[in-house]
């Protein structure tokens, strides 16, 4: 099983959720400009980052590669038991990808939306960010009382913990959303983020 990445990018929930299931794989480092290059597009059409290789097996996009490795180690209990429970776990996925996830792509790369025009490019990625705010207010008030996003840990906080740092990273503001920091805190100090982090050197 190989997973190809590069490091802080969205893989890196898939790279904690390998961690937390424990079982033998390789992580793949590329560069932006690898994942460009023909080798890399044979693989991932659209050239990002991540891509999964289980033997002849290749599967993209973030969301189905969490819920294929989930499913494939169910004793890892990462998905959920019941059909609700999957269906909770898959509900907090597309929030990431879909509504958060999605929403960074105009905080990191605004100028792409406006031509370049950089004082519109400004205003776009204003816009974002406080679209991020009150997507990550809604998942605060989600972790109040609970631990995890679903009750019970799954590869969204996975992808949740990596939002997090992004929002870190762009300096999102976040005041007052204790329920995320604890969250974070809790995440930091679990031994497979730390072993995903210090891999993507991060750490
Ligand atoms: N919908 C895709 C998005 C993947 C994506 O946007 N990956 C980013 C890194 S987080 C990437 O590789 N971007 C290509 C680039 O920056 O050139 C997924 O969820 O996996």
């Amino acid at each position: 099983m190989k997973l190809y990445y590069f490091p802080g990018a969205c893989p890196l929930a898939s790279h904690i959720a390998l961690e937390w299931i424990g079982k033998p794989y390789e992580a793949v480092r590329l560069t932006r400009e690898q994942t460009k290059e023909a080798d890399y597009l044979a693989l991932n059409p659209l050239g990002a980052v991540p891509t999964l290789v289980d033997g002849d097996f290749v599967l993209t996009q973030s969301a189905a590669i969490l819920n294929y490795l989930a499913e494939l180690n169910p004793e890892a209990g990462l998905l959920g038991d019941t059909p609700r429970e999957r269906a909770q776990t898959r509900r907090w996925l597309a929030f990431c990808n879909a509504d958060v996830h999605k929403t960074f792509g105009l905080v990191f790369g605004p100028a792409y939306y406006t031509n370049g025009d950089e004082a519109q490019a400004r205003i776009v990625a204003g816009k974002a960010a406080e679209k991020l705010q009150s997507l990550f207010a809604f998942a605060n008030d989600r972790l109040r009382g609970r631990d995890w996003l679903t009750g019970k840990r799954s590869v969204a906080d996975a992808y949740l913990f990596v939002l997090l740092m992004w929002a870190d990273l762009k300096e999102i503001p976040l005041p007052g959303q204790d329920e995320l920091r604890a969250f974070q805190t809790r995440l930091r100090a679990d031994p497979a983020v730390q072993s995903a982090l210090k891999s993507q050197g991060l750490s």
